[in-house]
């Protein structure tokens, strides 16, 4: 048996077209159904759902075997290191999802200023590892804040002056008066596998790792 993790929305979405490569088809949809495990047409082929910043966790510990998951969301649980991710192979970029880490504060907030005068900044973020590092190669100082979500209502609240978020068509930005003032990293989805996994499973794991590559967009 073989057990794919993924998130509900736009990582399963863009994840199936890639399984349909592979032969594999689900025949649930997890918006819809409330199981966690989904089988597929395969029968030593299943799905289990997880939170998005779950799926390194689970395939690291074994729970899965191989899973898809932003980059943005591997590189924070590499740093936020238990373990640090010693167990995850990373065979290949699967280039959905993509958008980009940024910075963002309000429209009226003189981000350049702020910067350029030394003063501390406000930052809240799911990202406080990849904040951290970021703000610390520029030489600014920052207070991190955690948040879990809704990250753009911070600046609005006074909670913080500047978040570190996941942008794609900026109109989440626009929508709440705030302003991308860096990108970080472009970010997009990898597939992830279990190393010991890999070892015990190499044939069926290597065939599901080509069908992915060559179902790939050429560029
Ligand atoms: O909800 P939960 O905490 O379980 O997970 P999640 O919200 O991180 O899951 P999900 O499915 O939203 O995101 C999964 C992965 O998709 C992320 O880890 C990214 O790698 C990738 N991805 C790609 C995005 C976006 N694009 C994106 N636009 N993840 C989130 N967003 C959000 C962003 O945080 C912001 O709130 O969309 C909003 C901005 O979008 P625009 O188009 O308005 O700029
Ligand atoms: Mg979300």
């Amino acid at each position: 048996m073989i057990t794919l993790a993924l998130s509900k929305g736009r990582i399963f979405e863009e994840t199936l077209p890639l399984l349909a490569a592979a032969g594999i088809t689900v025949g649930e949809d997890p918006e819809k159904s409330r199981k966690l495990i989904l089988p597929t047409n395969q029968p030593d082929v299943r799905i289990v759902m997880v939170r998005a910043s779950d799926v390194p966790t689970y395939v690291e510990h074994g729970g899965a075997d191989l899973g898809v998951a932003g980059r943005d969301v591997l590189l924070e649980h590499a740093a936020g290191g238990v373990g640090a991710s010693s167990g995850l192979y990373q065979p290949l970029d699967l280039k959905i999802a993509r958008c980009r880490l940024s910075v963002a504060v309000r429209e009226d907030f003189d981000y350049a200023s702020a910067v350029r005068q030394g003063s501390r900044i406000r930052v809240a973020s799911k990202y406080v590892h990849l904040a951290r590092q970021h703000f610390a190669d520029k030489g600014v100082h920052v207070d991190l804040i955690k948040l879990y979500g809704s990250m753009e209502l911070a600046p609005l609240t006074g909670l913080a002056d500047a978040i570190v978020d996941l942008v794609s068509t900026g109109g989440t930005l626009r929508a709440n008066h705030l302003r991308e003032v860096e990108k970080i990293m472009d970010v997009s989805s990898r597939l992830v596998v279990n190393a010991a996994a890999l070892k015990l499973q190499r044939e069926p794991i290597r065939r599901l790792i080509e069908a992915f590559a060559s179902a790939l967009p050429q560029d």
